[in-house]
């Protein structure tokens, strides 16, 4: 089995390289959870869509985000009349939306309506919220306390961040079927997918347990980085670095996860940064524009990761 941490667009890319590379009933995902917010009386769960729709293949490749076989009657009907319509939601996107709201208030978890739906989407991987408990990204900001989504969409991610809180995430459980997956012994490898460190990543590490779990699990954990030639691919991780005092390399990225990587996977562009990373690193190609871009950085991921493994078994 291969465990994939993910969060945003960058993550539903190699996620979906992955299941498309190996037997997909042996990948899970887990998804960050703490970009969820409750908007027009629904509970949203931005990630956990965006891997969904990427993982059934109805992901708005454009945007990144939302369905491509969309339909704004919806938004439009909204806007005439004076609603919010700054976070957009179609009018396919909106049924999942509704359905999920619909079943949490009836009591079920988010994991077992995420669960059902990919089924009924025919996903055959897993995807696992990181916990069944809330926990929310807030940003302070020159502008003060912002909630995720009002910084990301309504300000388009420009106010200056001064610090990063992910509420709630002292008291979160890690989801059961994240932790067993670590201690498995037939978990062949951990993924940190190329997502934003701060934003998708950090909030699934700041759960009580979760880094020691991954620390402690016989698997290597191998990370694919987000920014390539102090660019990110996509979304503020290099202005957040830059704005929170850090150089936006694939080198700091490696530092921030610091004592859990077994290995990194950097882009060519990097190969200057190799000596600044305390893990194996491993050239390619990691922008992935099409499909066989996906394919192959996933494979790349997993066959440094066998050799990780190898290595770690031998210790
Ligand atoms: N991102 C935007 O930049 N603008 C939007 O209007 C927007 C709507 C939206 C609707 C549903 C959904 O699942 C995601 C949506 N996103 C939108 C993306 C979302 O803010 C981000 O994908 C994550 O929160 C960050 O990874």
């Amino acid at each position: 089995m291969i465990l994939a941490l993910s969060g945003g667009v960058g993550g539903a890319k190699l996620a979906l390289g992955l299941a498309r590379v190996m037997p997909p009933e042996e990948l899970a995902v887990i998804v960050n959870t703490a970009d969820d917010f409750e908007h027009l009386g629904l509970s949203i769960s931005p990630d956990i869509d965006t891997v969904t729709y990427t993982l059934a293949g109805l992901a708005n490749r454009e945007l990144g985000w939302g369905r491509h076989d969309e339909t704004w009657s919806f938004m439009e009907t909204m806007e005439a009349l004076g609603g919010e319509t700054w976070f957009r939601l179609g009018d396919r996107d909106i049924a999942l939306h509704v359905e999920r709201t619909r079943r949490l208030n009836n009591g079920e978890t988010l994991s077992a309506v995420t669960a059902d739906l990919c089924r009924r989407l025919g996903i055959k991987s897993r995807v696992v919220p990181m916990s069944d408990d809330p926990v929310r990204t807030r940003l302070r900001t020159e502008e003060g306390w912002l909630d995720f989504q009002e910084y990301f969409v309504r300000r388009r991610c420009e106010p200056v961040v001064l610090e990063l809180l992910f509420q709630g995430a002292g008291a979160a459980r890690a989801h059961p079927e994240f932790l067993a997956a670590l201690a498995d012994p037939s978990l062949q490898a951990i993924v940190i997918c190329p997502s934003n460190p701060f934003i998708s990543v950090e909030p699934i590490l700041a759960i009580p347990g979760v880094r020691q779990a991954l620390i402690d699990s016989p698997a290597p954990i191998i990370a694919v980085s987000p920014i390539i030639a102090g660019q990110a691919v996509k979304g503020p991780t290099a202005k957040m670095m830059t704005e929170l005092g850090m150089d936006p390399s694939a080198g700091t990225v490696a530092h921030r996860y610091h004592d859990l990587l077994d290995g990194y996977v950097i882009d060519h562009a990097d190969m200057s940064e190799v000596v600044s990373i305390d893990a194996r690193v491993t050239l390619a190609q990691t922008l992935m524009r099409t499909m066989e871009d996906r394919e192959a950085l996933a494979r790349t991921v997993l066959d440094a990761a066998a050799v990780l493994r190898r290595r770690k078994a031998t210790r």
